[in-house]
């Protein structure tokens, strides 16, 4: 079977561990947001596809969610010693060598969809990550900050201010002249199942669907196409889904998320068992919806949820 996933960071990596675990004859494509990227110091990070990277590969910090287990951060603290930051984004040694293996091969002409294969032979995933696209995109937030209207990236959003402002506006600057990855269409037209992991609806898969193209190979893929809610409860499980869901006029409720995504889009939604009463309203706006538990405690859980998703496809089908 071919399973495409689309996927951010941290919600994205740790169903993909449970969807391996669940289906290891699978062939799981990751389709990985790239909006969330930054250049620091000159070099080039990539959080989601290194999330989706190391938490697969075994090298991820797992109590954090991001970065490397195990990791010291001298050279951060050296070049805090020289009076350059920014000191607010938590850049550790061993993460390092992955940003510059990255920039050194993107400055020898290397697009980042072959670059990342190239860090995914170390790290042997079991799933084929591709970017969404090679160009370049940046989510940017629209903030008032001291009266004054600002545009900052989206790292300066969620890890500086901790998105403790409104978000008046987020835009994933460059999207709408990007292309589709290598294989990510081809990837889609061949897929059996398509999954939304319950990443962030809007900067992690809606910043994938931005990319003109990929929207329309999803909705016309005549496969079933499968959710899972990042919301539970009315409130996101871990971060602040919520904030950016408001920028485009989203409730934060497993319900509103599912209609975000509509009908067009999307066949089939998990909710938690806690949400259990929103199934009705979710199928009466033409999406089958099933309650399961939806915390991905430990990879048996996510496992479970996994199953759910590919029997929920199989009933839509
Ligand atoms: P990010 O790029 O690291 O922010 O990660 P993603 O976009 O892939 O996923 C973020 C979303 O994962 C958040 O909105 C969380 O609510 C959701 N999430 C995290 N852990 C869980 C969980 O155990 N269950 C569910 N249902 N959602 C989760
Ligand atoms: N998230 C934080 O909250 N603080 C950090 O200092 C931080 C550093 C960082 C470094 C590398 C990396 O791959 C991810 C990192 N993240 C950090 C996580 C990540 O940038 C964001 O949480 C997600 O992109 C949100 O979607
Ligand atoms: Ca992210």
């Amino acid at each position: 079977m071919r399973i495409v996933v689309l996927a951010g960071g941290i919600g994205g990596a740790r169903f993909l561990r449970g969807l391996r675990q669940a289906a290891p004859e699978a062939d799981v494509t990751v389709i990985g947001n790239t909006g969330d990227d930054i250049h620091l110091f000159g070099l080039k990070v990539c959080p989601d596809l290194d999330t989706v990277m190391y938490t697969l590969g075994g090298g991820i910090d797992e109590e954090q969610g991001w970065g490397r287990e195990g990791e010291t951060f001298r050279v951060k603290e050296e070049l805090a010693a020289y009076g350059v930051g920014p000191e607010w984004f938590g850049l550790g040694d061993r993460d390092f060598a992955t940003h510059i293996v990255r920039t050194q091969m993107l400055a020898a002409g290397y697009p980042l969809s072959a670059v990342t294969e190239a860090l995914c032979a170390r790290w042997n995933p079991g799933v084929r990550l591709l970017p969404m696209s090679d160009d370049r995109v940046e989510t940017h937030v629209a903030v008032t900050l001291d009266g004054e209207r600002r545009v900052v990236h989206f790292q300066e959003y969620w890890v500086r201010l901790r998105a403790a402002v409104d978000a008046e506006a987020v835009v994933p600057v460059g999207a709408e002249q990007a292309k589709p990855g290598p294989g990510v269409l081809e990837a889609i037209a061949a897929a059996d199942v398509i999954l939304f992991p319950p990443s962030n609806p809007v900067v992690s898969v809606g910043t994938i669907l931005a990319v003109p193209g990929i929207r329309e190979a999803v909705a016309e893929a005549g496969v079933p196409v499968v959710g899972l809610s990042p919301i539970v409860g009315g409130a996101p499980v871990r971060g602040m889904a919520d904030k950016v869901l408001a920028a485009v006029g989203v409730e934060a409720t497993a319900a509103a998320v599912a209609r975000h995504y509509g009908s067009g889009l999307l066949d089939g939604w998990l909710v938690d068992t806690v949400d259990a009463a929103v199934v009705d309203e979710v199928e009466a706006a033409g999406i089958r919806c099933r309650a399961v538990p939806l915390m991905m405690t430990d990879t048996e859980a996510t496992a479970a949820m996994a199953r759910a998703a590919l029997a929920l496809a199989e009933e839509v089908r």
